[in-house]
């Protein structure tokens, strides 16, 4: 039926389109342009990522979770998305919300643990992370079903990790999207962990994608390193959910090259031997190498950019450092007051609590 979507049939191979050395394994069309802007975006969430890794470790930013190596999967996949799509993440895309238009010094402040950094911008469709596990799935399903019966082609792109498939609230959300032609790509970035879990302890399904076959929804698997085979990949299911009003899901298959947060030490679970091998499958250098061997990239090109991309954070940073500095919130609190529109009786109560506790520490 489709190039890369399997259904009905079950057929699951990962869809390459770049080696790792840069040459494209089919002589495909390539829109060099977008592939240039997604390199850009790459770069600079991995220099993001670094930046607030010495942060964090500085004492600067509470708990976050790199996203090291899995660069290309989440940009790859944004990048085919309309402005008035919505992205509904987890708490591991970054890359894609810099790819979005997210504000990096907004993005700060949320982590040196000030609510103010969350505040979403006025029609903004990124929502912003969330940290229990899967349950922004049916939530996802719930806007792309809602934009329907308003009548709107804007679609939705819901990210989660390998863990999150064993949770109820993916198949509740797939279920509800397959039975009611909800037009959400569900984003699955396989990076073999969740936490210490590894993915052969996850789940005895052969493939992430073919859960999705359960619930009457077309689901393939792609390289999540090869950025091009992303696009490829993501470009058909946003097209089917765009003009058919159907879900898809998307299994892309990376690495996680970092941490799971800063408050874990992966060197007691995993060998560092499998990240070795997985640095020879870099996302970024993959493109890079195509870029300088189709003369879009150079050197001096390069450094230009590590330069441009140093500024623009360094001047971030300092951005957030000033707001924060002018916030009047209350770190603590805050936690309290967006649940419900009215607070229940035992969040008002835990609310005293902690402010009496609050009170009683700065005696
Ligand atoms: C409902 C729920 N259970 C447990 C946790 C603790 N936890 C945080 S991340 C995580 C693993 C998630 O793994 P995966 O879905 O593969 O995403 P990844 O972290 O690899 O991006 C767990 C168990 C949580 N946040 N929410
Ligand atoms: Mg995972």
């Amino acid at each position: 039926m489709t190039a890369y979507l399997s259904w009905p049939d079950p057929k699951f191979e990962p869809h390459e389109a770049l080696a790792p050395d840069g040459t494209l394994l089919e002589d495909d069309e390539i829109d060099i342009g977008t592939l240039e802007q997604i390199y850009k975006t790459m770069l600079c969430a991995r220099r993001f990522d670094e930046r607030l890794l010495k942060l964090q470790r500085q004492g600067a930013l509470g708990t976050f979770a790199p996203i090291k190596g899995q660069e290309a999967a989440q940009i790859g996949a944004a990048a085919c998305l309309r402005e008035d799509d919505w992205l509904v993440p987890s708490f591991r895309e970054t890359g894609a919300a810099l790819w979005r238009g997210a504000d990096m010094a907004d993005l700060l402040v949320t982590l040196a643990g000030w609510n103010a950094g969350n505040d979403l911008p006025e029609g903004a469709r990124t929502l912003p992370d969330t940290v229990p596990v899967a349950s922004q799935l049916p939530i996802a399903a719930g806007i792309a079903h809602a934009g329907r019966l308003r009548g709107e082609d804007a679609i939705v792109m819901a990210c989660f990790g390998d863990g999150a498939t064993s949770e109820g609230d993916f198949h509740e959300a797939l279920n509800f999207a397959g039975v009611l032609e909800a037009p959400v790509v569900f984003l699955c970035q396989n990076n073999g962990w969740a936490i210490s879990t590894p993915r052969a302890r996850q789940t005895a399904s052969q493939t992430l994608a073919q859960k999705a076959h359960a619930y009457g929804i077309p689901a393939a698997q792609v390289d999540g390193n090869d950025a091009l085979a992303v696009m490829q990949v993501t470009q058909e299911a946003v097209a089917l959910a765009r003009d058919k009003g159907q879900p898809a899901m998307i299994e892309a298959l990376t690495y996680r090259m970092e941490v799971h947060t800063t408050a874990d030490d992966p060197t007691r679970y995993r060998d560092e031997g499998e990240v070795e091998e997985w640095q020879d499958r870099d996302p970024i250098e993959r493109v890079r190498k195509l870029l300088v061997a189709r003369s879009q990239l150079d050197d001096a090109m390069q450094e230009a950019l590590e330069e441009e991309i140093r500024d623009r954070i360094d001047a971030a940073w300092k951005e957030a450092k000033d707001r924060i500095s002018r916030l009047e919130e209350t770190p603590g609190t805050a936690m309290f007051d967006h649940i419900f529109a009215e607070p229940t009786a035992p969040l008002r109560r835990q609310r005293k609590e902690f402010s009496d506790q609050e009170e009683a520490a700065n005696d």
